[in-house]
């Protein structure tokens, strides 16, 4: 059994009173949740799968669902803090197995769909997972062969589910069974799952998420989005990303007795029909998606009437581009600004719309502790730029098995250090103004800089390498690779070196968008790489 606490540092015994006493943490588990919403409204349409053909499932069937898998994930050995890695896209299957896990209190580690084989062998290793649930074949890829590689390299992995065809491995379909009667779920206080960090060291760190804290910023984001049980959100970017999860996400739906309909893939010839067709009242976009749907919205045939609120965040959203969302989808923009480590803020319903262009939101919670500081960590006055830190009622207080790097993720006092530079209007209102982290948000996708340097430099020809973020109209930031080659080293093309990172098998946004070769690297005053003066001359490129 998994005893909070010892595999992360959780919050000081005071702060939880106070966060239970507020009624924030209300002893609620994701089970039960769900177990409740299916005897309150059984017939109710939980969830919607549209492709290939129309599956739905009410309050329910998802409930008797998540019974029977979890008897059948029991049967084969899975139970109570054990790890399993879930890498499925946007399909029904994903609540069925998440819910079954929950139920037994096994921790779901969230892969994305665009994971490879490096990524994939790390989560399975480092969380010790005993399975790994997959689809058969996604947008060209058999997973069920990169299952196979990554079994043959982790001995933990026993077992491995696939969503469709089986292949070699056990069809998911094929392991519900009968409940043998109730079973003891998870406490409240403890592990619901392993959400993954946009990361900044070499490999990325693993977020542990409590049943209490998550459903907490779930009630909360439901209130801020005004979600309830009329609610039809269409699930566009992958199911497996805290933002399209809980901000306020096919997750909070659940909690409001709504309906979630996964979108198969986000471009508006998928997504503009099912709007029409699922009757869609909400959404949650990134930045470049909602230029693309922007842009499209003006000429499409397709009725978006339905749509009252899309949400966008994930990266900055350009103010010229926000401020032509609201007329061309004919619904309200929201602002988010969040992270799976926690905190997560959003412009309000009732702000006018220059404070929605131009911010990025308030906290949900009056218990979110927001700090705006100085490199030596002293509090800014209103307006400044500063490094934002964070504490609060469903913020972590460390990473999962990571004590050395926690020691500087986090302060002494518990808050945790975003590695987001902002700025912190009278309102309260944040507006992000930069980044002092070594990563780059690639339209949404978080690249850590050190993981990617990494592989490169384990090329035979690469002395050094050094990835820096340039500018880019439609992402934000495009990846740029500095590379020095070793004195007498064979000429390399750029497409070599990301022929390089794609065959070590990383997911395709990482694989660098541009390499250059240079001698050297500008160097700090103490003789550190300076990514400053790269990035400034990536920008000059
Ligand atoms: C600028 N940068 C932003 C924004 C996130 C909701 C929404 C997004 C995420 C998410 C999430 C930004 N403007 N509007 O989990 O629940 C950058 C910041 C932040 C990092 C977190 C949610 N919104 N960012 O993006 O864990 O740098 O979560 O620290 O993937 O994305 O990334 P991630």
């Amino acid at each position: 059994a998994l005893t909070p606490g010892t595999d992360a540092p959780t919050w000081p015994p005071e702060f939880a009173t106070r966060y239970r006493a507020a009624g924030h943490w209300r002893g609620e588990t994701f089970g039960g949740m769900l177990r409740e919403r299916a005897a309150a409204h059984p017939d109710r349409i939980a969830l919607v799968d549209p492709a290939p053909r129309r599956r739905t499932w009410t309050y329910r069937e998802l409930d008797e669902a998540a019974d029977r898998l979890a008897a059948g994930f029991a049967a084969r050995g899975i139970g109570r803090g054990d790890r399993v890695v879930v890498q499925l896209p946007n399909v029904g299957e994903f609540a069925e197995v998440v819910f079954a896990l929950f139920r037994l209190g096994a921790l779901p580690v969230y892969a994305l769909p665009a994971h490879r084989e490096t990524e994939i062998t790390h989560f399975c290793s480092f969380a010790e997972a005993v399975a790994y649930v997959v689809p058969d074949v996604h947008e060209g890829f058999d997973h069920r062969e990169l299952a196979a590689r990554v079994q043959q390299r982790t001995p933990c992995l026993k077992h491995v589910f696939v969503a469709g065809e089986p292949g070699g491995h056990t069809a998911l379909s094929e392991v519900p069974c009968e409940p043998s009667g109730p079973r003891e779920g998870p406490r409240p206080h403890e592990l619901a799952f392993l959400q993954l960090s946009g990361g900044t060291t070499g490999v990325p760190k693993l977020i542990p998420r409590t049943h209490d804290d998550y459903l907490y910023s779930l009630r909360g984001s439901n209130e801020i989005c005004g979600v309830d049980a009329g609610t039809r959100f269409l699930v566009v970017l992958p199911a497996a990303h805290n933002f399209p999860m809980s901000s306020p996400g096919w997750l909070g739906v659940l909690y409001a007795g709504g309906t979630a309909v996964l979108c198969p893939r986000p471009d508006p010839a998928t997504a503009f029909p099912l709007i029409e067709r699922e009757r869609i009242t909400m959404t949650g976009l990134v930045p470049p998606l909602a230029l693309v749907w922007t842009d499209s919205a003006a000429g499409s045939a397709y009725d978006l009437s339905s749509l009252e609120l899309v949400l966008v965040g994930g990266a900055k959203y350009s103010e010229q581009a926000a401020r032509r969302l609201e007329p061309a989808l004919g619904c309200r923009l929201m602002q988010v600004f969040g992270m799976a480590e926690g905190l997560v803020n959003y412009t309000r319903l009732d702000d006018d719309t220059e404070t929605v262009v131009t911010t990025q939101g308030l906290p949900i919670s009056p218990d979110d502790e927001i700090r705006v500081v100085d490199d030596a960590d002293r509090d800014v006055p209103d307006g400044a730029f500063g490094h934002l830190l964070t504490r609060g009622p469903y913020t972590i207080r460390g990473y999962w098995r990571a004590p050395e790097h926690n020691r500087t993720a986090f302060t002494e006092d518990g808050f945790y250090r975003t590695g987001d530079i902002v700025r912190r209007l009278p309102s309260g209102h944040l507006v992000v103004e930069g980044r002092a982290k070594d990563q780059i948000n690639r339209g949404g996708e978080k690249i850590a800089a050190e993981e990617i340097e990494n592989i490169i430099l384990a090329h035979p020809s690469v002395h050094d390498a050094c990835l820096v973020a340039v500018p880019d109209d439609y992402l934000g930031e495009r990846t740029l690779a500095y590379v020095i080659l070793r004195p007498g080293a064979g000429p390399l093309r750029p497409v070599d070196v990301k022929r390089f990172v794609r065959e070590r098998g990383v997911a395709a946004y990482k694989i660098p968008d541009l390499v250059a070769f240079v001698d050297s690297f500008p160097q700090t005053g103490i003789g550190k790489v300076s990514r400053k003066q790269l990035r400034s001359t990536a920008e000059q490129r």
